[in-house]
């Protein structure tokens, strides 16, 4: 079901008349009550005088994470402190996490971009949303939980962990409609497997998952397990949490909420804005946004604007599934590849698990990147026989090899050895950084 068809169908023109307004306000709103922009205005020599058109955007400057780090904790602040009414920060583990405070406006545009997100994947004020996203300064809980409010929908408030509890509640309540990250629900899906419990046999028609980067055979692999459709679902803390795209019963790209987050996409090295169909970084120009407005954010998400129009009937532009984040994206032996193309191949291989690890390291006399695969042996692709887990480890290779044309060293890791993981999944251990 469309959630919000006034403002999910629009012309285009319609549409761009609609965020060009937001912008000019936007621009006039922040020189005036952000310090912080009205220096980074004024270095750039650009007023709101100067914002004609939409394409204009492209005039104003870039906001960064450093920069976010930088006016740590308040400095971004558009309004009163008064007027917010929650904050968040990111999850992030390496630096001063980011900030992001509302104002009540800001929580009505989340709980509708959120409404938005969960009708997309056929949620309605029936549905029974087992929500396993974290509760807490993470705006995965919270921000599902504001649209499941919104829809009128029930909603289980579980939050992640405690997996033995979440399947007795999934049969017990009888959800139909589950939210985590798509490691939780491969690890929930392992747990039931353990406790005997027939996950198909649950009530469950649907899940919302995100906040880490999947592939389509992960998602085809949870699909397959749990006997439901996985929906892929974005967002950043920094521009409002989940809720700013997702991806409607097509299954393919997700609608960006544009009326409320303004999306480009650029070249990550020049900054020019690429032409829709184009990959590059996304970047968020949050036009509605009260509390911690930001102008031009660049995400360091890779992906790209599908030119065309879904068959949905919502007229919104979709991004394609993200390929991964800038920096995450590894350089082997020349050969540029993103972990989730690693992820993708791996699935596909019987006698294996989805469940890997990816050490990156540099040679210290080459100076070349070098990466090793660990993947976990299935109980079913386990022998005793050294040659056949040879012959196993050799296949691996041979299709990374083929398929990425990258070399790998593969280490076969006895099953259940991996870390497993409620939240976000850490898959890339780069030892280049420590
Ligand atoms: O992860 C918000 C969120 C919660 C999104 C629940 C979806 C579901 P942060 O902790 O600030 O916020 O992390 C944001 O996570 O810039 C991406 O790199 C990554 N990310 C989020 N969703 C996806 C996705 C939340 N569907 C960062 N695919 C983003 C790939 C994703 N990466």
């Amino acid at each position: 079901m469309i959630w919000n068809p006034e403002k999910e169908c629009m012309s285009s023109e319609a549409l761009q008349a609609l965020q060009f307004a937001r912008l000019k306000n936007l621009v006039e709103r922040i020189y005036n009550t952000v310090p912080f922009y009205k220096k980074k205005l004024d270095a750039a020599g650009v007023k709101s005088s100067d914002i004609q058109s939409l394409k204009d955007i492209a005039k104003l400057p870039f906001t960064t994470k450093d920069d976010l780090r930088e006016t740590y904790p308040y400095g971004l602040l558009a309004v009163p402190e008064a007027e917010i009414m929650e904050i968040h920060m990111s999850s992030g583990t390496t630096g001063t996490p980011v900030v992001g405070a509302y104002t009540a406006n800001d929580l009505d545009d989340w709980s509708e971009g959120m409404a938005r997100t969960l009708s997309g994947a056929g949620a309605t004020h029936n549905s029974i949303i087992q929500n396993s996203f974290g509760y807490g300064l993470f705006t995965g809980g919270m921000g599902v939980h504001y649209g499941a409010r919104k829809l009128g929908a029930t909603i289980i408030p579980i939050s992640s962990g405690n997996t033995q509890k979440q399947l007795v509640l999934m049969r017990d309540f009888k959800s139909n409609l589950f939210t985590c990250t798509p490691s939780y629900a491969l690890y929930m899906a392992e747990q039931a497997k353990e406790m005997g419990v027939d996950i198909k046999q649950l009530h469950l028609q649907a899940a919302c998952l995100g906040a880490e980067p999947w592939s389509e055979g992960m998602r085809e692999e949870i699909q397959k397990v749990w006997g439901v459709k996985a929906y892929d679902i974005y967002g950043l803390t920094e521009i409002t949490g989940p809720g700013v795209a997702f991806e409607c019963e097509v299954q393919y790209g997700m609608h960006v909420n544009e009326d409320l987050w303004y999306p480009e996409i650029i070249n990550p090295e020049t900054g020019e804005v690429l032409p829709d169909g184009e990959k590059g970084e996304l970047v968020f120009t949050t036009i509605t946004k009260q509390g911690t407005p930001l102008i031009r954010y660049r995400t360091r998400d890779i992906t790209f604007i599908i030119p065309q129009k879904c068959s949905c009937g919502r007229t919104t532009r979709r991004i394609h599934r993200l390929f991964g984040r800038n920096d995450d994206m590894l350089i082997i032996r020349g050969v540029n590849v993103f972990p989730s193309q690693i992820e993708n191949v791996l699935v596909s291989i019987k006698g294996v698990e989805p469940n890997y690890q990816i050490i990156v390291d540099r040679n210290p006399h080459t100076h070349l990147d070098e990466a090793e695969l660990q993947v976990e042996v299935s109980q079913e692709g386990f022998s005793d026989e050294t040659k056949d887990m040879e012959k196993l480890r050799n296949n691996i290779s041979n299709i990374m090899k083929s398929k990425l044309g990258i070399m790998l060293k593969i280490k076969l890791v006895e099953p259940k050895s991996i870390e497993r993981f409620t939240g976000k999944a850490k898959r890339v251990i780069d030892k280049r950084k420590l």
